[in-house]
């Protein structure tokens, strides 16, 4: 009997332990079901509106257009509900703006009787040029399975058929694949259920403004509003997940937008909930069946995670929430500062290779960016410390800066040119600068001097290819006092998609390249992205 208790003794003390030193490696095991649960009771109700087409199209291919393609009004949509659609087999029809929702269509039969099922093809896409590149032969890159066709057979009649998945689109086209030569059909109706959590606008922009303004704003709060569902979404139509990077800038438009912080507020938990057992931020999450993440690291987006708790804090001082999730804002940067060493230099080589995303720009050199992404989280993460009485946490903080900043000075500052030059090969991009400023490494009349040194047109220098790189350009240039030109700069990038013909800001965009595309092909590319909606930020908070 001894022997047994002794036994089960041992057993209980060995599995307790275990369990107390597992939970000691997970960094954050007592916490993640408790912030899930914040996350969870924080999920907005959607909106939901029934929207019909307003017009049949017709493409058109026409060089000046954006990507070749446009799209002319042949008739009103309503035309379509009467018309044998064996008359036409193939039409295209316009929605007048950009929705993400599910489809829904009937048919009915206007001649004889149905003796065979439909087969009835449907593309749907949010530019014109969508929907006139065919899509196969498909060329390996980002999954074929996110562009939007679907291949649906109608066996009743007078019914509605939803196609299952969700979509964002403003244009679809319907192709009739087959059915017996006997009978003819017209499609009774279609609607999008759009659905957004978005709500009310709560700010405008004055009645004064110039068009152009007005028109950029409405652009830049309709893409926020796409990508605002029961998560802020990158894009609707494709990741159709929460990514860090972008949630900050959602975050900073939100404010002068929807000012719905409870949405970020659950995404921040969200963060929180799905960290690694490190205590790491994932860049994205999923948010079906349950919460999840992928297990690519990116640093740059992890350093992040600060920046929007504090701007969260700033739009609603809550305090509860700021110091819950301090400790993950400080697992980030105690994190960033293992790649560091003892001088202040980022290993390149570190073997754990986390991803260094800026842009999407090919053959980008990010080496003096990530050390000045990692001051500025400094920066940040010490504001939120003195917000939150903190400090004394962090006060190893500032001379870990003053390392980083005077290695990369001593290493990659071109004194006579006035450049940050990035990595081996000395490359100067436009990014390295911005980031250099907005680290606050340069400042003044120095920051002035690099940012028009990069902008000025010049083969050499590297440009940047995303409105996500933009984003933090325009910040660089508004933050060192370069106001009138940063205002034409923002007018200039995202108002030439507006010209081009945007409803919703894109997610790679170059003014001298209108087929670039992160995946090599543009159809894949989202029309409606989350990290171009920033201008509604810039015209609220600089635009005066
Ligand atoms: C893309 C997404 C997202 C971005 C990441 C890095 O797949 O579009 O917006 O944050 O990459």
């Amino acid at each position: 009997m001894n022997k047994i208790i002794i036994l089960l003794t041992t057993l209980f003390i060995s599995v307790s332990f275990q369990t107390f030193a597992s939970t000691q490696n997970d960094v954050f095991a007592n916490d993640r079901a408790k912030w899930l649960e914040i996350a969870e009771n924080l999920k907005p109700e959607l909106k939901y509106e029934k929207i019909r087409p307003l017009h049949i199209v017709k493409a058109q291919k026409d060089k000046n257009a954006f990507q070749g393609w446009k799209f002319n009004i042949v008739d009103k949509a309503d035309k379509i509900y009467t018309k044998g659609f064996k008359t036409m087999w193939s039409v295209s029809l316009d929605f007048g703006n950009h929705y993400t929702g599910y489809f829904s269509f009937k048919t009915k039969i206007i001649s004889k009787v149905m003796d065979s099922p439909i087969r009835l093809k449907f593309t749907f896409a949010e530019l014109p040029a969508e929907l006139n590149t065919p899509f196969d032969p498909y060329k390996p890159g980002l999954s074929r399975a996110w562009l939007q066709d679907e291949i649906i057979t109608v066996t009743e009649q007078d019914k509605y058929i939803t196609i299952p998945r969700r979509l964002s689109f403003r244009y679809v086209k319907i192709e009739l694949l087959g059915v017996s030569g006997y009978f003819d059909f017209a499609i009774d109706d279609m609607y999008i259920n759009a659905q957004t959590s978005a709500g009310d606008l709560k700010v405008s922009v004055p009645e004064n403004s110039p068009q152009i303004i007005k028109d950029i704003n409405k652009v830049a709060s309709n893409t926020l509003k796409e990508c605002m569902q029961t998560v802020f979404e990158d894009g609707p139509k494709r990741d159709q997940r929460l990514w860090l990077g972008d949630l900050y800038l959602q975050a900073l438009a939100n404010r002068y937008s929807y000012q719905n912080f409870d949405l970020v507020k659950r995404c921040l938990y969200l963060f929180a909930g799905t960290t690694t057992k490190e205590g790491l931020t994932m860049p994205c999450c999923f948010e079906r069946p349950k919460p999840h993440t992928q297990d690519h690291f990116l640093l740059p987006y992890s350093l992040l995670f600060s920046s929007t708790l504090l701007e969260y804090l700033n739009d609603t001082n809550d305090y509860q929430t700021a110091n819950d999730l301090w400790k993950v804002a400080k697992r980030q940067m105690e994190n960033a500062f293992s790649y560091l060493d003892e001088n202040g230099a980022y290993n390149m080589q570190d073997k754990r290779r986390p991803w260094l995303f800026f842009d999407w720009r090919k053959n980008l050199d990010v080496t003096v960016s990530i050390h000045c992404a990692i001051i500025f989280a400094i920066n940040q993460t010490t504001e939120l410390a003195k917000k939150i009485g903190k400090e004394n946490e962090i006060s190893h903080y500032k001379a870990i800066k003053e390392k980083i900043k005077t290695n990369i000075i001593n290493n990659y500052f071109d004194k006579q040119n006035g450049v940050f030059v990035s990595g081996k090969n000395k490359q100067i991009s436009q990014l390295s600068q911005a980031w250099a400023i907005i680290a606050e490494v340069m400042s003044g009349d120095e920051a002035k001097r690099a940012m028009k040194y990069v902008l000025t047109p010049n083969q050499n220098v590297v440009k940047v290819g995303t409105p996500y790189a933009n984003h933090y350009i325009a910040e660089a240039m508004f933050k060192c006092g370069m106001n009138t030109e940063a205002k034409e700069y923002v007018v200039s990038y995202w108002g030439g998609m507006v010209k081009k013909g945007a409803d919703t800001f894109w997610e790679a965009y170059d003014p001298n390249d209108d087929f670039i595309s992160p995946y090599r092909f543009h159809p894949q590319n989202s029309a409606c992205h989350a990290w171009s909606c920033t201008p509604v930020y810039f015209i609220h908070k600089y635009f005066k």
